[in-house]
């Protein structure tokens, strides 16, 4: 539970509705935390409080909705961004696209402003945060916000937790949207969850170099073994001149753009090359501005927002817990696992930067009781 002015995370008992047409009861098994929860938490981005949050959640299905066929009861399920699922957008392929993707995530609320959830005295509470709103034992969930997965056992499925949203999101910038070529250069900003699954990704393709920006020297050294093949710590190098050396004669053809911090982006704009794209991934505060020369992009610039990854999460998180199990995409590196009454530790070393993805553990309960 998110409450207004509070830094950090707490549980508190509530009360959740039956899954209406188009919703599905899950029992999580495990949810990871993102930056985006405690961006929401701090008032940063604009999800009305109290709220639960939590958007990287992993579970089996307990009953769904009316009209509900996708999934029955017992699947094993891992939960993702929402979409409406009908618009133009929805029905080709490209849900991150979906008219109605910024108010169905991040108002906490349905389209008719009710939510499933309420405090024991009957205050509602937000809910289906990005369509989930999975920090929680269970949780009533929008059917377009559920994959099914294949795996054997609990334990299995809490390590696909965070591909819901930050895997997919740096695999997915690389893999669906920039797909470099033989002989591009990339550079990542912010060697976190998903700037590290960028990196992952782009070692799956052909660019030639791919460099990792950060100024944590072990977050670098991850980045290098996970397959950043140069390393640059701007806080020590000159960061223009390194990355116009590694890039060679052709420039730098693109930079991803993960730590959401304007003054970088800014710079990102200036270092990639007259025909590159900056991915623009990081979120700031709310209304944070940049600015760019105009007569650059001009040149053949491009700067280009990407959310989760521009994926179809139906086929692309399949897919990428396929590379997983292959060890071609080995994020379990950097996850850390933590029990539920360790929320605030999970909390404070995802803030301080210890732990690079936390993910909650929840325990087995009886089906009912903590509903
Ligand atoms: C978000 C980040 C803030 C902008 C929209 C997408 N992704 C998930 O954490
Ligand atoms: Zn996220």
């Amino acid at each position: 539970m998110a409450r207004i002015g509070e830094d950090t995370f707490h549980w508190e008992r509530a009360v959740l509705d039956d899954p209406r047409p188009g919703e599905v009861l899950v029992r999580l098994v495990a949810t990871g935390l993102c930056h985006t929860d405690l961006s929401v938490l701090s008032g940063r981005l604009p999800t009305p409080l109290p709220a639960v949050l939590g958007h990287e959640g992993a579970g089996i299905v307990e009953a769904v909705g009316p009209d509900v066929t996708d999934v029955a009861t017992g699947d094993r399920v891992v939960l993702s961004f929402n979409s409406c699922g009908d618009c133009t957008s929805c029905r080709t392929g490209r849900p991150t696209a979906c008219g109605t993707y910024f108010p169905l995530n991040f108002r906490a609320a349905r389209p008719d402003g009710t939510t499933p959830i309420r405090t024991q005295d009957g205050t509602p509470l937000g809910g289906l945060f990005f369509g989930q709103s999975s920090l929680a034992r269970h949780a009533v969930v929008s059917a377009q916000s559920v994959v099914r997965v294949d795996v054997a056992d609990d334990d299995g499925l809490a390590l696909l937790a965070p591909v819901g949203c930050g895997i997919q999101t740096g695999a997915g910038a690389i893999l669906n949207l920039l797909r470099p070529q033989y002989g591009d250069s990339v550079a990542v900003f912010g060697a976190g969850a998903v700037g590290l699954s960028a990196i992952m990704a782009a070692r799956l393709t052909a660019a030639r170099t791919i460099v990792a920006v950060d100024v944590v020297p072990s977050r670098l050294a991850l980045a290098g073994e996970l397959g950043a093949t140069h390393t640059i710590n701007s806080k020590e190098e000159d960061l223009g001149r390194r990355l116009a050396e590694l890039a060679g004669p052709g420039g730098l053809t693109y930079v991803v753009e993960t730590t959401g911090v304007p003054s970088l982006l800014e710079f990102a704009a200036t270092a990639v090359a007259g025909n590159g794209t900056v991915a623009v991934i990081g979120a700031p505060s709310a209304g944070s501005r940049a600015s760019f020369d105009i007569n650059a992009l001009i040149d053949g610039r491009t700067i280009r927002g990407v959310t989760e990854g521009g994926s179809d999460r139906t086929t692309f998180i399949p897919a990428l817990i396929d590379l997983a199990r292959q060890g071609r995409l080995p994020y379990e590196r950097f996850l850390r696992f933590y029990a539920e009454d360790q929320l605030h530790q999970a909390v404070m070393d995802a803030k301080s930067g210890v732990t690079i993805k936390p993910v909650i553990r929840f325990s087995d309960v009886a089906t009912g009781d903590d509903r």
